[in-house]
C-alpha cells in the first residue's frame, strides 16, 4: 500500500515546495526528495509563470517524477507554454497569441529561461506528455474541473504517455465549441458561469467580465456569494441565476484540485472535492493533502 501527499500550484516558488517536502519528511537523497516510508507526491500542475524559482521547481519535481517518487498532472499554465511554443501551421502564428497580454502572463518563465533554451525544450516535451487527470485506487487529480464527460473524452482521445500534445491535437482544442475544447478548457481552467444581464465583475488584469468561474465543488450554491468565485457585492445574497448547476458535487472517491487561488486557511468544505491551492504566489500557502487509508490531513 502505496500513501500520497497531493501538493497544490507551485508556481515557482520552489523555496516554499522544499520547506514543505521537508515538513512531510521528505528527504533529498542523490539530489531528488524521496521519503523514506516510501510515500509519493501528486502535483496537481501550475509548476510555472510567476515565481522567483520556476527552473529549480521544474527540475525538482521532473526529477521527482523521473524517479518514481511523484506523479504530476499538467496545469493551464503548461498547456498556455505548450501553446505558447506549437507553430500553428493551419492559420499562422502558434497556438497561444504572442501578445502583450500572453507574454505578460509568461514573463517570469521567459525572464528564467532567456539562457537556458535547450532545458526549456526538454521541460516543454515533458509538458507535452503530462496526463490531464489521475485516477488512484484512494482518490483522483485533476488541476482544475472534475466532469465524467470530459474526462471520458480524454481517456479515448488524449494519448498523454504516447502522441501527447502534438499539433493536431493543439489544433482540435482550438476549435471552440467543439468537444475537444470543452474537455480540454474544462478541465485545465473549470466551467465558468454567465452573470444575469447588465451584471459584471472586475478580474485581476482590470478588465470587466460576464463569465464568473463557477465553484463546481461548492458544498452550497444557494447564493451567487457561494456559487461563484469573486461575486460582485451586489449579488451576494442572489440566487443562483436559472439554469446554473445547483447540484453538490459527490465522489466515491475523493478529487483533489488546484487552480482557484484560494485565500486564508485551508478548510475542506466538501469532502468530494479538495482544494489545494492556496495562492503561494500571492503570499499565501502552499498545502499539501496527507492521505493515510481514509485519513486526510491538510498540512502547510
Ligand atoms: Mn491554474
Amino acid at each position: 500500500m502505496i500513501f500520497y501527499d497531493v501538493i497544490g500550484d507551485v508556481h515557482g516558488y520552489s523555496d516554499e515546495l522544499e520547506a514543505l517536502l521537508q515538513k512531510l519528511g521528505y528527504l533529498k537523497v542523490n539530489e531528488v526528495y524521496s521519503h523514506p516510508g516510501g510515500r509519493k507526491v501528486v502535483f496537481v500542475g501550475d509548476f510555472i509563470d510567476r515565481g522567483p524559482k520556476i527552473r529549480e521547481t521544474l527540475h525538482l519535481v521532473r526529477d521527482m517524477v523521473l524517479s518514481g517518487n511523484a506523479q504530476a498532472v499538467m496545469g493551464n499554465h503548461e498547456y498556455n507554454a505548450v501553446c505558447f511554443n506549437t507553430p500553428n501551421l493551419h492559420s499562422g502564428g502558434y497556438y497561444r497569441k504572442h501578445n502583450y497580454k500572453e507574454i505578460h502572463q509568461h514573463y517570469d518563465t521567459l525572464k528564467q529561461f532567456k539562457d537556458f533554451s535547450s532545458e526549456w525544450e526538454m521541460f516543454l516535451d515533458w509538458f507535452r506528455h503530462l496526463p490531464m487527470f489521475l485516477e488512484l485506487d484512494a482518490f483522483k487529480v485533476v488541476h482544475a474541473y472534475w466532469n465524467d464527460d470530459n474526462i471520458n473524452w480524454l481517456k479515448e482521445n488524449y494519448k498523454h504517455a504516447t502522441i501527447g500534445l502534438n499539433a493536431d491535437f493543439l489544433q482540435a482544442v482550438s476549435v471552440k465549441e467543439s468537444i475537444a475544447f470543452k474537455a480540454v478548457e474544462e478541465t485545465l481552467k473549470g466551467p465558468e458561469q454567465e452573470l444575469p444581464d447588465g451584471q459584471f465583475m472586475v478580474d485581476k488584469e482590470g478588465t470587466e467580465r460576464r463569465e464568473c468561474r463557477l465553484k463546481w465543488w461548492s458544498a452550497n450554491k444557494s447564493t451567487m456569494g457561494e456559487g461563484i468565485m469573486s461575486c460582485p457585492d451586489s449579488l451576494f445574497e442572489s440566487p443562483m441565476p436559472e439554469g446554473s448547476d445547483l447540484k453538490i458535487f459527490i465522489s466515491e472517491k475523493p478529487v483533489f484540485f488546484g487552480h482557484y487561488w484560494l485565500h486564508d486557511n485551508p478548510v475542506i468544505e466538501n469532502k468530494s472535492a479538495i482544494c489545494l491551492d492556496y495562492s503561494v504566489a500571492k503570499g499565501g500557502k502552499l498545502v499539501a493533502a496527507r492521505m493515510e487509508g481514509d485519513q486526510l490531513q491538510l498540512i502547510y
